[in-house]
């Protein structure tokens, strides 16, 4: 009975805080393998999105703070203690590593959803999850890479071999903080390099404690630095930093640009980025059963509150079909429950602060104004309970030139497009600045790898949505960046090419 399952999930709920606030929080910068506090002891409060109160004092790192960094992390790489380890033994101690955050899941995925406002049990059964297949998988990878010999002439020897490039810098944005923190740590380290990792000032805990695990697991002191603070201190100081080898960022455009900006600026260290998107999910005529299609176009614009880079955020529907996918989108769309990040219920938790939910909402404001057809939610919910809450938004009658068609939200704010045939349908799903993620939901084959050719993007699915694994690449075409996570093509971006010639 509903009543039951209710007071079930209170109680769960109930327990959930008692056990954050049983908590020791790792709010310090992790130097050298020790908590330490920043040079100047200056901190900054962790607000919880779920009811806007502090958490924490987290010490707030800044420009001094990634030098002494950066340089425990080049003295760790130069010393060889990890670099010139045999990969067997890196092996063994990030398979350490991904047994100990495995042990530690329920406590992780806890931290997660109180700093950034995610549903605890997306945490666990999502993010914790793919954390520890990422890591296995690297782990895996570091003692099976082989290199190369050339076809040269008989009385030559090349070899191409492939070198950690040292010092690696990682700004990792707050919507998937230890996810995406692992995705470039776990293949840094693999491949032998130093790693000075600058979490998102909305969600900086999973990173500390993760680093913390680290340390005990037998990562060498200085190998993993973590230093909380801002970007356009401490970020900025690790993108300008002419001691880091390469940079690894996901987060806005904005930024990004600025990184190749700090890269040209100082060493020209090797920068990659992960930007966001627009992704569309394009319904052709054809497309099979519209309830599966309602339900992946529902879960792919309203999981972890919509702020996810490859959201999709536009669906694109024939318009033969619109009026009844539409009705069904709308259903699903009902259905999902917006509430505490604690509770089991939750489907959508709290977006991650106050400025981003202000942004959100202009986001709505400004489609109302360009014309758009709000079917259903666009407002804040829950406000007393002092958290960041926007309910599941529908617009329809959304053109391609207006901005809730082409920006990038980041929240649970679904923009209806229609198209009369395919063409038209690749050209609004290519018109934006983005290019991460594309869908297309047909019953026909030759549709499919037609627009799977056609649709822009670094990720396309076929009559699914946000389907994943670690063995697949993921990054972006046009300004969503460059670069790719996940796959061992990501580790690319964390070695370099040496040719050798000897002559025999
Ligand atoms: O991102 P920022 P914000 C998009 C999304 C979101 C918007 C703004 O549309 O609404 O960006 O989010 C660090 N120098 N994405 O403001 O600022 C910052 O400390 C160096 C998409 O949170 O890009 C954090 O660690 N670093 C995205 C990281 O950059 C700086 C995920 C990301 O923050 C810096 C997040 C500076 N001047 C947001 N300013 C995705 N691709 O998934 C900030 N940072």
């Amino acid at each position: 009975p509903r009543d039951e399952a209710a007071a079930r999930a209170i109680a769960t709920r109930t327990d959930l805080e008692k056990r954050f606030a049983g908590l020791t929080l790792p709010t310090r910068i992790h130097l050298d393998g020790r908590s330490v506090d920043a040079l100047d002891g200056a901190t900054f409060d962790r607000i919880s999105p779920r009811n806007g109160k502090p958490i924490a004092k987290v010490s707030e790192g800044d420009e001094k703070d990634i030098d002494r960094a950066v340089a425990s992390a080049r003295r760790a790489f130069e010393s060889g203690v990890w670099s010139r380890r045999h990969p067997r033994e890196r092996r063994a101690v990030l398979q350490r590593l991904a047994r100990l955050i495995e042990e530690h899941a329920e406590e992780l995925a806890l931290l997660e959803s109180v700093d950034m406002g995610k549903p605890y049990t997306d945490a666990l059964a999502v993010d914790l999850r793919v954390t520890v297949q990422c890591l296995d998988f690297y782990a895996e990878a570091a003692d099976k890479m082989y290199d190369e010999v050339a076809p040269t002439a008989h009385d030559t020897l090349a070899t191409i071999t492939r070198e950690p490039v040292g010092v690696v810098g990682a700004v990792v944005p707050w919507n998937f903080p230890l996810m995406m923190a692992m995705w470039k740590v776990a293949p840094a380290l693999a491949t032998g390099n130093a790693v000075v990792l600058k979490p998102a000032e909305q969600s900086p805990l999973t990173a500390l404690r993760m680093a913390q695990l680290a340390t005990e697991a037998g990562v060498p002191d200085g190998i993993l630095n973590v230093v909380p603070g801002f970007g356009p201190t401490a970020g900025a100081a690790l993108g300008l930093h002419r001691d880091v080898d390469a940079l690894t960022f996901t987060g806005s455009g904005e930024v990004g640009r600025l990184f190749l900006r700090y890269a040209a600026d100082s060493n020209l260290k090797q920068v990659s980025l992960e930007l966001g998107g627009k992704s569309p999910q394009v319904v052709m005529e054809d497309a099979p059963d519209l309830r599966v299609v309602a339900k992946a176009v529902a879960s792919g614009i309203f999981f972890n509150q919509g702020e996810v880079c490859s959201a999709g955020s536009r669906l694109l529907v024939h318009r033969s079909i619109k009026d009844e996918l539409l009705e069904l989108v709308l259903e699903e769309s009902r259905r999902t429950v917006v509430g505490d990040p604690l509770d089991p219920r939750t489907d959508v938790g709290a977006l991650v602060e106050q400025r981003h939910l202000e942004r959100v909402l202009g986001y709505v404001h400004g489609a109302v104004e360009d014309g758009a057809e709000r079917l259903l939610g666009g407002h804040r919910v829950l406000e007393e309970t002092g958290g960041y809450y926007v309910e599941p938004t529908v617009f329809d009658r959304v053109s391609p030139d207006m901005r809730i068609a082409r920006e990038e939200v980041f929240g649970p704010v679904l923009s209806v497009l229609t198209f009369e045939d395919a063409d038209e349908a690749v050209r609004i799903a290519n018109g934006t600045d983005y290019g991460l993620a594309a869908a297309v939901w047909t019953r026909d084959l030759s549709t499919a790898h037609r627009m799977a050719r056609a649709l822009r993007a670094g990720t396309v699915w076929v009559n699914c949505f946000d389907e994943s694994d670690i063995t697949v690449p993921f990054g972006g075409y046009a300004q969503s960046g460059f670069g790719r996570d996940k796959s061992l093509h990501a580790l690319e971006k964390y070695t370099q090419l040496k040719s050798t010639w000897i002559k025999l």
